[in-house]
């Protein structure tokens, strides 16, 4: 916490980490997180003794890992990067996951780590030596957007205005900077100039081709059965909008892929989890900010892995993304090859809007065609309305057994926030948060890790609920109990620095995604699918979460096993956050899925 007692007037940079310290302030960079290391130290004190510990402000974790799944969901709510601050090799490699996770989620990200001295003559014996790199970035190239180690003092501004102007354009993605130990902490000779840094901002959005945004909209209006996919749309929370004038325009049913929130749960053309009808059918599909276009028009054996389309052959494919702007070699995140009829590079925030006034022209007076659109609403409306009554209906049903289900999870926590405004951080209770909840807003959740690289949820709740700190807004999270073992001490980070988070672990004390794989494929080679536990049941001993998360400071309480039990302990949970202004952490075992 930045204590007004521990800031300092700012003066005239003395050290070369001033300067970055500098940089960090005329961007407005909020905070720092880290888990401290000799390499940066001149950053470090730069941060708290120069920059007086405000913007930013050193959130302090316990692994690499968690301080950069704390930027990542900070940046998802927030739009914006916060610094993440890694110690030389060692603290890059235990970061290089999440970084990964990051660059997969095309979320904004400043990396900083220290290195060297790269002059031998200065080096400690030992220790300088075995942590410092030619070169450094190497290590996480395939997966920043950008990596530098400036050379010297004076190139340290343009490489920091540099990284964040290429992390905040679109496509988005972390980039990886780190200082010499010199340039850190040598005196500085010849004044160093931070110059107005608005004139260095991410370029204007891209506007989609003219001609195939006329191509596309003539599709869409003359389409029988339209259908839009849309993933990481809504990073843009005024894209969401557009969407929904877009699709109330021709009744186009969209499925949210949930990378970020793109439609409300609500609205009566949402067709998400009731896609598969409709996928079958359509005549043309319109898909924006689809990373996985392929994976989004398939079935998959688990069992095989064999993969069949849903959709029909002759289905006319349009896409919108910059996702072809940012294509690495390493990871092949560019996904299957899929067959596209009208693909462009554009910003989806310029380029709906546009495409939704072509349509609009070109949809003009036709009066046969409106009333087929509206024709189209009706059916549409009434399905979803069939569909969430029944998911509703499903959900009450499992109050009178004796597991918790993660529907009746969802059904119950839903009920207990509703009066809130709430975002959820992390977790879907196994998709029910999404079929029983009424996400209404943009941002109102923040989709998963984007790596699938498991400890990225306790960090990046924390991340997010920073982000909303002050806000109003209630971070809410569901936490598995795998991923919360891989990076658990993030717990302490969230009671140290006081932030409200009511944290709900769906716990099945399982990896129950390896069980299910292990199942498959005994199922598959006819063995006994009960040997399915070994390896991935985490029992005997069995592991107590309430109290793990008492022993870093957090307020806790569980397990909660029986349905009728679950709303008083919510409830005390979200009491405890809105008065206390703290995390709380409630441990729901339930069923794995
Ligand atoms: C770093 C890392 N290690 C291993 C895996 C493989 N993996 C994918 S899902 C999963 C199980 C996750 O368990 P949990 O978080 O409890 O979720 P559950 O499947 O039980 O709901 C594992 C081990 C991974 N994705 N990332
Ligand atoms: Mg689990």
């Amino acid at each position: 916490m930045a204590k007004a007692e521990s800031r300092v007037e700012r003066k005239q940079p003395e050290y070369g980490s001033d300067v970055v310290v500098d940089l960090m302030k005329a961007f407005d960079i909020e905070y720092a997180a880290f888990n401290p290391g000799a390499t940066f130290r001149g950053i470090h004190d730069s941060i708290v003794n120069y920059g007086g510990n405000h913007k930013p402000e050193v959130i302090f974790c316990h692994h690499e890992e968690i301080s950069v799944a704390v930027a990542h969901g900070y940046a998802k709510v927030k739009g914006k990067p916060m610094i993440a601050i890694v110690h030389n090799m060692v603290g890059l490699q235990h970061a290089s996951m999440a970084i990964f996770n990051a660059y997969i989620d095309r979320v904004p990200m400043m990396v900083l780590g220290g290195t060297g001295p790269m002059n031998t003559k200065r080096r400690r014996p030992r220790i300088d030596w075995i942590h410092t790199a030619l070169v450094q970035g190497n290590q996480v190239r395939d997966y920043v957007k950008w990596d530098d180690q400036p050379y010297s003092l004076a190139d340290v501004p343009d490489s920091f205005i540099r990284g964040y102007r290429i992390t905040t354009t679109d496509p988005m993605a972390p980039i990886y900077i780190n200082y010499d130990a010199d340039i850190q902490e040598d005196a500085i000779s010849n004044l160093v100039q931070v110059p107005d840094v608005s004139r260095y901002a991410a370029p204007a959005p891209t506007q989609a081709n003219p001609e195939a945004l006329r191509r596309a909209a003539q599709l869409l209006v003359n389409a029988q059965s339209p259908l839009i996919i849309a993933d990481t749309l809504g990073r843009n929370p005024q894209t969401v909008p557009s969407l929904i004038e877009l699709a109330e325009l021709l009744a186009i049913p969209v499925v949210d892929k949930g990378a970020r929130f793109n439609f409300p749960t609500g609205h009566p053309l949402d067709a998400t989890d009731g896609a598969r009808e409709i996928l079958a059918k359509a005549d043309v599909i319109l898909a924006l900010d689809v990373a996985d276009l392929f994976g989004s028009l398939t079935t998959v054996s688990k069992q095989t892995r064999n993969c069949e389309y849903l959709t029909s052959p002759s289905v006319k494919i349009i896409t919108i993304s910059m996702n072809d702007m940012l294509v690495h070699s390493w990871a092949n995140d560019f996904q299957a090859l899929q067959p596209v009829d009208v693909a462009m590079s554009a910003a989806t925030a310029v380029a709906v809007p546009e495409l939704t006034r072509l349509c609009r022209e070109l949809l003009g007076n036709d009066a046969k065609r409106k009333a087929a659109i509206e024709a189209r609403q009706k059916e549409l409306a009434a399905k979803h309305q069939s569909r969430r009554a029944k998911w509703l209906a499903d959900a009450q049903a499992k109050g009178s057994q004796k597991e918790i289900s993660t529907a009746w999870l969802a059904l119950e926590l839903g009920e207990t926030i509703k009066r809130e405004n709430w975002v959820l951080v992390n977790g879907t209770s196994n998709g029910w948060a999404r079929r029983l909840w009424d996400f209404t807003k943009p941002n109102q959740s923040i989709g998963a890790s984007g790596g699938a690289g498991l400890g990225y949820g306790p960090g990046a709740s924390i991340g997010a609920a920073l982000a909303l700190k002050d806000s109003g807004e209630l971070p809410v999270a569901i936490q598995s109990d795998g991923d919360m073992l891989m990076t658990s001490s993030a717990l302490w980070t969230a009671a140290k620095h006081r932030i409200p988070l009511l944290m709900v672990m769906h716990n099945n004390q399982s990896y129950y995604n390896s069980e299910e794989h292990g199942i498959e494929v005994a199922k598959f080679r006819k063995r006994p699918v009960e040997n399915a536990g070994i390896g991935t049941h985490v029992d005997d001993p069995a592991i107590d979460f309430a109290t793990m998360a008492q022993s870093f400071g957090v307020n806790a309480e569980g397990p909660v096993r029986r349905p009728a039990d679950l709303r008083p302990a919510l409830e005390r949970g979200l009491k405890f956050v809105k008065e206390k202004k703290l995390p709380y952490l409630v441990d729901v075992i339930a069923e794995p899925r």
